[in-house]
């Protein structure tokens, strides 16, 4: 049994996280963000939380009076936005993390999960198929944070046996919650825009591969590495990879469905970060200690994520 903290519930992938948190058989599951939810999501939420993580008291306070014993961290400054404001993206996505890291052994938590990403790697890394353990020398200030992030949990885990996991997570695409200030948002936003408007302009090239996963997957993995045995877990961070495709492969196979769709490239300052990324990642490492799957391809994801969209917007 467990009683579980969401920091960061309002983003793209809390909102769909808390849900499917609460239809399981934990104790309790507290969604906290700095943002108020809308109304659709604050009545998912079973409870909610105003919580700003840069504020250490605020934290504090709430594990403490919840009995909380899991925390998924998800509140960061995504790449592109990083870009824009570097120290602000220092400050949220570091002092956030150690926060956590410092309730965590405060209150001897059984585990925290904490999101990193494929942004770890930079120009000089192996582009395909990259490995777990590789060359970390990202260019951009999100890369940096989530490498510095990475070293800091497992800094944690070997210094007080603080039981961090985390997942390097590629493009998420999904329908609920819009991300936003990432690279790979192009990936969510050519859906919306090719039902509302059967035109997308897209700021990435159209030979940009980059790693995705759909928000089912993504869902289902991190609530698998929350409940991964932690005896059989050899490694904190884990690649991880749905599928890799280029934004033209995407838009051909939006328009098997919506054959009016047309998209033009515009590619803006995000085409440098993208450029500077993997193509395709190696996650047997995480199929190996805890069992990952992923269940959806390129078409199976376009299918379910026109179904899901045009449900909500049409
Ligand atoms: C972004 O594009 O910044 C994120 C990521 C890959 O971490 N989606």
């Amino acid at each position: 049994m467990k009683t579980i903290l969401i920091i960061g519930a309002c983003g793209q992938i809390g909102s769909e996280l808390v849900p499917a948190l609460q239809s399981l058989d934990f104790d309790a599951v507290y969604a906290s963000d700095k943002k108020k939810p809308p109304r659709e999501l604050l009545e998912k939420f079973h409870s909610f939380h105003y919580l700003d993580v840069l504020d250490y008291d605020l934290l504090d306070n709430l594990v403490k009076d919840n009995n909380i014993d899991t925390i998924f961290h998800l509140a960061s400054l995504l790449s592109a936005k990083s870009e824009k404001y570097p120290q602000m993206a220092w400050n949220l996505n570091m002092n956030g993390l150690l926060n956590v890291l410092e309730v965590g052994r405060k209150y001897n938590l059984k585990r925290i999960i904490w999101p990193s990403s494929i942004a770890v790697f930079g120009p000089t890394t192996p582009k395909r198929n990259t490995p777990n353990e590789t060359i970390l020398q990202p260019t951009s200030i999100y890369g940096i944070t989530k490498v510095a992030g990475e070293l800091l949990c497992k800094y944690y885990f070997n210094r007080y046996g603080l039981d961090v996991r985390s997942v390097r997570l590629p493009g998420i695409i999904s329908s609920e919650t819009l991300p936003g200030g990432g690279t790979t948002d192009y990936a969510v936003e050519i859906f919306y825009e090719a039902i509302q408007n059967n035109q997308y302009t897209c700021f990435l090239e159209k030979d940009t591969i980059l790693p995705m996963l759909y928000m089912k997957d993504c869902i289902k993995a991190l609530i698998h590495l929350m409940e991964a045995d932690s005896v059989k877990l050899k490694h904190r961070i884990f690649n991880l990879t749905g599928v890799s495709f280029s934004c033209e492969q995407l838009a051909d196979e939006i328009k098997k469905h919506i054959p009016n769709f047309s998209i033009k490239y515009q590619p803006d300052e995000r085409q440098l970060i993208a450029d500077s990324w993997p193509q395709s990642i190696d996650d047997s490492l995480a199929r190996i200690e805890w069992g990952w799957e992923h269940a959806y391809n390129l078409e199976e994801l376009t299918i379910d994520m026109l179904q899901c969209l045009r449900k909500r917007l049409l």
